[in-house]
């Protein structure tokens, strides 16, 4: 492979990080399951309006690679090569500190998780990802109380019960350009599936991005609820299903936005005021880290002003923080579009 030509207009981390030097000492390195540079970045290459641009393949892609992920991981989470994670998913920390909570549509707190030993998404084979789609689904299916439901595979489920769930927002989609040149949308549907509690507010995917997503929500604002209702899921999973993780990065996940507590935390909010004045709404994201989504998940647009807003960093913050970063900087979201509503009034 030789250095690859960046369109002018790329703005990727890769495009800015990969510099030809970088790129001649990683070009000829693999990981212990054969992960190549190549592979690292395929999909930031195939797709020049990537923000990121780059996928592991396994937990060793970090070290092997490391002078192009630490300086993504830098740049994105404020992580330096010297910082440890560390986690803390104490809820009682958790500030509401006024948020008005009648104003949020719904809250929706998520992890990524892999499974240990195993190589991630982009690298598993057809049978591995089978196992472990058989592991997870057995532990979720024992699970009891509030947690108690069932496993859908989405090989034989109906393209109607499909979109009616991916409508609801509790399903990922499919055909992810930025996922099918990272290699993870391979053997598509096998492996892949829902399990949702008999309520739709713990949901876990199979399989997509990361092995796992596990998913607390529900409509209106109670984060505290969400947030204890997600930490004893994840609790109970772990019990039987250990996942990957790194002393000094934390969870592992697929791409690196994700690693450390692989958690987002987000609400939907209609803020039709703040989305006429994109230049204030984000003076405000940007000072409580926060990153605006549309309201059908990331790559699409806001609809009759209703946004996701989530925290932006997740390395290097707690899970408390990580969610504490989402109430503080909602709150004077809600704070800012109260008072353009009464200007336009
Ligand atoms: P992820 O959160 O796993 O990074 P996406 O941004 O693609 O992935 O979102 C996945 C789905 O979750 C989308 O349908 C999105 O609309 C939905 N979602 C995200 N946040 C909320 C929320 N607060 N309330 C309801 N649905 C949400
Ligand atoms: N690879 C895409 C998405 C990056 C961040 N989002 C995730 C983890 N789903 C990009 O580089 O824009």
């Amino acid at each position: 492979m030789t250095y690859p030509t960046f369109p002018k207009d790329c703005t990727s981390m890769l495009c800015k990080h990969l510099s030809p030097e970088l790129f001649e000492t990683l070009k000829d390195k693999e990981t212990a399951n054969g992960f190549t540079l190549e592979q690292v970045i395929n999909s930031g290459l195939k797709n020049s309006d990537s923000e990121i641009g780059v996928y592991a393949g396994d937990e060793d892609s970090y070290e092997v690679f490391a002078p192009l992920f630490d300086k993504v991981i830098e740049a994105y989470h404020g992580f330096s090569q010297s910082d440890k994670h560390h986690s803390n998913l104490n809820a009682d920390e958790l500030k509401i500190n006024g948020l008005d909570e009648g104003y949020i549509l719904s809250t929706r707190i998520r992890v990524g998780r892999n499974v240990k030993d195993m190589p991630l998404g982009s690298a598993v084979s057809k049978e591995q990802r089978n196992e472990i789609e058989e592991r997870v689904s057995s532990a979720l299916n024992a699970l009891e109380g509030e947690l108690e439901g069932e496993y859908y595979a989405l090989l034989g489920m109906s393209k109607n019960v499909q979109e009616r769930l991916i409508k609801e927002h509790f399903l990922f989609k499919d055909g992810d350009r930025f996922l099918e040149y990272a290699g993870l949308n391979r053997d598509w549907p096998h492996g892949r599936g829902i399990y949702h509690n008999h309520d739709k507010t713990f949901l876990v995917w199979l399989n997509e991005e990361d092995q796992l997503r596990i998913i607390s929500m529900q409509k209106g604002g109670d984060v505290l609820e969400v947030f204890s209702r997600l930490v004893l899921a994840m609790q109970k999973i772990e019990e039987k299903v250990p996942f990957a993780y790194s002393d000094r990065l934390g969870y592992i996940s697929s791409c690196p936005t994700n690693l450390g507590t692989a958690m987002r935390a987000s609400v939907h909010i209609k803020l039709p005021n703040l989305g006429e004045n994109m230049e204030q709404f984000k003076t405000i994201t940007e000072k409580y880290f926060l990153q605006i989504r549309g309201v059908n998940g990331e790559h699409t647009k806001s609809e009759e002003g209703i946004f996701d807003i989530s925290n932006l960093r997740r390395l290097g913050i707690t899970e408390v923080e990580a969610v504490q970063d989402m109430i503080d900087g909602v709150a004077s979201l809600i704070e800012a579009e109260k008072a353009l509503a009464e200007v336009v009034k």
